[in-house]
């Protein structure tokens, strides 16, 4: 298993679909982090945002910051 993604369930309650996303996400055979913002590929898949854009919603935080320091 992947810690990264294990840490993010635990912290996503909010999120009533994780496990679920989380199957999916293991579909994804890649532990790249494409746009270098931290978070890796099939992280991002499972929070719902870009794995090809380090800051998806474009306010000027990274995706990172805002799943980890929010
Ligand atoms: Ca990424
Ligand atoms: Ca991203």
């Amino acid at each position: 298993m992947y810690p990264i993604v294990n840490d993010l369930a635990d912290k996503s309650d909010k999120n009533k679909g994780i496990d679920n996303l989380l199957k999916e996400a293991e579909k994804v055979n890649s532990n790249l982090d494409t746009d270098s913002d931290g978070l890796l590929d099939r992280v991002e898949i499972v929070l719902g945002i870009s794995q090809n854009i380090s800051d998806t919603d474009n306010d000027g935080y990274s995706d990172y910051y805002k799943w980890y320091e929010n």
